[in-house]
């Protein structure tokens, strides 16, 4: 083996692990091109991978994973900290003794005849004060090169650590991809991830979810930052000014997609853009100005292919036409492409299903791609791409907006009469539940600040966290807060709202309310857009003054309904739950008395 670093933390900790899970041959992935080329040929050798269309998709590949591991899994995922008084009640607790040994137990010997792959990466543009390094040990080429693409890897992640112990340790071991025995499980404390028994997404790319959120979450709070599921896109008027927004909705609820939408014809036509900086995943700061500045700690995306089209984001499908991996979804035979529901209306007749089984697109009745097939993109692949997406300083943040599916009751959008009200907005997010994780889908629960599966520690001590951070702004700097609801339907059960590009004319009044532009209609929960105020050039036909009137209306016996819902969430976080949002809560419940 050829090290790397002579960081004995680093060397230390992989030596120990080595002992361990014992594998046959050790590969220190270098960040070349030349070492992805080939470990790409060797996945394709054995399988792993299957090579794509030159012509078509160059440096494209298909991946499918076992059939039992298609998405997170929130039941078997544990935040092990010393109590579980500092988890929390939404977390799955683990003492972390128990969980190591339990863990090692499973890893032991696991790497035998198989190959470690050390991968160094930076989380954030490597020498960014922002960024953070880590050491993922995978024995899956398939967890290498997706990692490759997500984030920056190799040996400058190394140089740039020097001999600082500031590195996040991650250990993933595929073992026999067995349901029964598979953990995702965090050590906040001991900056360490452990996943076994997955080869899926977010179980198992440990830069993503498990770090960048979980562990992150937790440096935040000791740190005095913030790592949030958050896109950030900036908005550029007319005149050339960008305004930024970080956005924070559950998992499949439309972060990448709000993150690269097009504008409709009638902004377009006036000049108004939108840049990506990011789709997943923000980390937060203050700068020196005293305003908050986030940065986007990928460099790629592990989008939702189903869906993805031409129509509703040509800017994700542009990104994955090179260098994609893609996880799960059809291989269409005839041209050696690939294809999923929601792509266009050619369904594929001589295919392969998600399942690796011969499929038909015009007479087979079961899906060909699974709902959570992905692809993972090279973030420089998108044509929208944010010219300060590599900016070690972020970008100052105007808006959080908070967001989720609900059918009924959340309005399109309203704003936050505070920072504390707007905290309050953030904590009583709903959703309902979609195919990003394993279990139910379409069930309506709590997910505060689309961060329910991702708090690495005690959700009420996050909200206290967020409380603070207000404090510590000026008010006129504190970005406003807003919620939104692109998934309103009537009760046919049709959306109401055309969503996708068109959800600029949203963020055009978020934009005009941050700037005292506009003003707006106080009603219980918050201040609601005047309905002449949400600009419907264009699509007049498709969304009536009625609709619009509709999906903007406040229901107060709805409200009422949903009060005790929040009451009966809120009571499991006893003396944990902030005195301030107790308080928003009375406020809430006299205004629709
Ligand atoms: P994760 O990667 O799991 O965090 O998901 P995400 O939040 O990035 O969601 P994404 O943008 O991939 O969207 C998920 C699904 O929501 C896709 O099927 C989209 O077609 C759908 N979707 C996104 N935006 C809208 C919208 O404005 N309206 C409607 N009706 N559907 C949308
Ligand atoms: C999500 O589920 O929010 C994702 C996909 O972004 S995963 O990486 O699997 O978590
Ligand atoms: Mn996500």
């Amino acid at each position: 083996m050829s090290e790397l670093t002579t960081n004995k933390t680093v060397l230390d900790w992989i030596n120990d692990k080595i002992s361990l899970v014992k594998p046959d041959k050790i590969v220190w992935i270098d960040g070349t091109k030349e070492q992805v080329e080939a470990l790409r040929a060797e996945a394709c050798s054995t399988g792993e991978l299957e090579k794509l269309n030159e012509e078509l998709l160059p440096d494209c590949y298909l991946h499918r994973t076992a059939v039992n591991d298609v998405a997170r899994v929130e039941h078997r995922t544990f935040i092990c900290t010393p109590t579980k008084e500092e988890a929390g009640v939404t977390n799955n607790w683990m003492e972390p003794s128990q969980a190591y040994k339990m863990l090692y137990d499973i890893a032991a010997d696991s790497y035998k005849g198989r190959t470690m792959y050390v991968i160094p990466y930076s989380m954030g543009p490597v020498g960014s004060r922002f960024s953070k390094a880590g050491i993922e040990l995978t024995d899956s080429i398939y967890v290498v090169l997706n990692m490759s693409i997500m984030t920056r890897t190799g040996k400058a992640v190394l140089d740039a650590l020097g001999d600082s112990n500031d590195w996040v340790r991650g250990l993933h071991c595929k073992c026999a991809i067995d349901e029964e025995k598979r953990y995702i499980c965090q050590f906040p404390q001991d900056n360490t991830i452990i996943s076994v028994n997955s080869g899926y997404g977010g179980n198992v790319l440990l830069g993503k979810k498990c770090f960048a959120l979980r562990i992150a979450s937790y440096q935040g709070y000791k740190e005095g930052w913030q790592a949030e599921h958050m896109l950030i896109l900036g908005l550029e008027n007319p005149k050339g000014e960008k305004k930024y927004i970080c956005a924070a909705f559950p998992s499949a609820c439309g972060k990448t997609n709000l993150a690269m939408l097009i504008p409709p014809e009638s902004y377009s036509r006036k000049g108004y853009k939108v840049w990506c900086v990011g789709d997943d995943i923000s980390w937060i700061r203050k700068g020196e100005d005293g305003r908050l500045y986030a940065i986007n700690p990928e460099n790629g995306f592990f989008g939702v292919a189903p869906g993805t089209n031409e129509k509703s984001n040509p800017n994700a499908l542009a990104s994955t036409k090179q260098g994609t991996i893609f996880t799960n979804v059809v291989h269409n035979l005839d041209n050696n492409t690939v294809w999923w529901e929601g792509l266009d209306k050619n369904l594929p007749e001589n295919a392969v299903d998600w399942k690796g089984r011969p499929w038909n697109g015009k007479t087979s009745e079961e899906k060909g791609a699974h709902p959570n097939s992905r692809f993972t993109a090279p973030a420089v692949n998108c044509p929208c791409i944010s010219s300060e997406f590599e900016n070690p300083h972020g970008v100052p943040i105007s808006a959080f907006v908070f967001g989720g599916r609900r059918a009924k009751l959340a309005p399109l959008v309203y704003q936050s009469r505070d920072w504390a009200h707007g905290v309050f907005v953030g904590s009583i997010m709903a959703s309902e539940t979609t195919a990003a994780a394993t279990g139910a889908v379409g069930v309506v629960r709590r997910d505060p600040m689309a961060m329910l599966p991702f708090c690495g520690y005690n959700m009420g001590a996050y909200w206290q966290h967020w409380l603070d951070i207000g404090a510590s702004l000026d008010e006129d700097k504190a970005p406003k807060i807003f919620n939104v609801n692109w998934f309103r339907k009537d009760d046919e059960g049709n959306f109401q709202w055309p969503g996708y590009g068109d959800n600029l004319r949203v963020l055009d009044w978020i934009i005009d309310r941050c700037e005292g532009k506009v003003d707006a209609q106080e009603t219980a929960i918050g201040y609601v857009p005047y309905a002449k105020d949400i600009n419907l050039e264009g699509i007049e036909d498709e969304v009536s003054v009625d609709t619009l009137g509709d999906i903007l209306s406040v229901d107060k016996s709805l409200w009422k309904d949903e009060i005790s819902g929040i009451e009966e969430f809120y009571a499991q976080f006893g003396k944990d739950l902030p005195a301030k949002l107790s308080e928003e809560l009375e406020i809430l419940k006299n205004n629709v008395k």
